[in-house]
């Protein structure tokens, strides 16, 4: 089977890889289609399980707020740190925990939900695969209310199908983005920028923070730069969006990391070589698309904060950037690049 570069990683020698340190990522199991027959797209069916610190979860709500399914496509969103040691059921876990103490605030977090999209009030979202028999556990989960089932957990998967069935899935807004256009040409663009995409900035920023062997940092490091003066001097022509007028999924895949990149890649990852701030063509089209209808709502910087500094960091959440100014209002301010 060939592999989609835009979509998962390769997982040759995956065993052998991850014993060397590198960070590999796995593939996900649930590759079913809203479309298909047992999978009708209707308004009110469906359900995402999210948790707003993780990238990938951040692509499907960035969809669901650009295609206007936020009143069709219901949502619950995790505590953005997993469960620790002394939980019952194990470390590491996605739990629904509205009332869990974020340490960053000293208080629950309002965006925080249970869950209810199984009707069971599940505590954690391994439970939501178990009940069909898998041990995956990540996030984000597209979910069928109607056939109580999992339709798929691939981001690149799921953004796609929100796109494709928008109108039939409810979408209330006439004027919305088409993320994933027909025209053969655009297609190929986006594919290609995709591709370079996933493997240097959006997984590649795991790779470099998340790897501990001191090469494969360095090259994921060096990747992930050249990717971003890359995409600088695309946008330099004077382009709002990276293939041309229009907002479309390469635009859409590119924003979660791009939007942790200084408040917490730059520390968390490791990718300390510049801020976004000194790519002015970057930063003002960051600021662009975070200016788009729903797209300040669909992410959260508190979520991710809290989520990126754990354990690991003993729990203690880093407070700044503060100069030139705190963020997310710096996305308000185009003019700071
Ligand atoms: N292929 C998945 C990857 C999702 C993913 O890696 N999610 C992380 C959170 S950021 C997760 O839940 N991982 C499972 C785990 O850590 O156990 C997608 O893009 O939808």
């Amino acid at each position: 089977m060939t592999t989609d570069r835009s979509t998962e990683e390769d997982q040759t020698d995956a065993g052998a890889r991850r014993a060397r340190g590198e960070f590999v990522r796995g593939v996900s199991g649930f590759r079913h289609a809203i479309g298909d027959a047992d999978f009708p797209a209707e308004p009110g069916r469906y359900h995402l399980f999210v948790a707003l610190n993780c990238p990938w979860c951040h692509r499907v709500t960035l969809a669901r707020a650009v295609l206007s399914l936020e009143d069709s496509i219901t949502m619950d969103v995790a505590f953005p740190n997993r469960t620790g040691e002394d939980d019952p059921a194990g470390p590491n876990l996605w739990e629904f925990a509205p009332d869990r103490i974020a340490s960053l605030t000293g208080a629950p977090l309002p965006e925080c939900t249970k869950e209810t999209g199984t009707g069971a009030g599940l505590r954690l979202a391994r439970e939501i695969y178990q009940r069909e028999g898998s041990q995956e556990q990540s996030v984000p989960i597209l979910y069928d209310k109607h056939a109580g089932r999992i339709v798929n957990n691939e981001s690149a998967e799921i953004i796609r199908m929100l796109d494709a069935q928008a109108e039939a899935l409810g979408s209330t807004r006439a004027a919305r983005p088409r993320l994933a256009p027909e025209d053969p040409v655009l297609a190929a663009e986006i594919a290609a920028l995709n591709d370079r995409i996933y493997t240097t900035i959006n997984n590649g920023a795991y790779k470099a923070g998340f790897s501990s062997d001191q090469g494969i940092y360095a090259a994921a490091f060096a990747a992930y730069f050249d990717t971003l003066e890359h995409l600088e001097t695309l946008l330099s022509d004077g382009r709002d969006f990276l293939t041309g007028e229009r907002f479309t999924e390469a635009d859409l895949r590119l924003f979660p990391t791009l939007y942790r990149h200084d408040p917490v890649y730059h520390l968390r990852m490791k990718l300390n070589a510049a801020r976004l701030l000194d790519y002015p063509h970057l930063w003002r089209w960051l600021c662009r698309v975070h200016a788009l209808p729903g797209v300040a709502e669909a992410g959260s910087l508190t979520h991710c904060r809290q989520g990126y500094f754990g354990r690991s960091w003993n729990g203690v959440v880093p407070l700044g950037p503060l100069k030139p100014m705190p963020y997310p209002e710096a996305y308000d301010h185009p003019d700071l690049a």
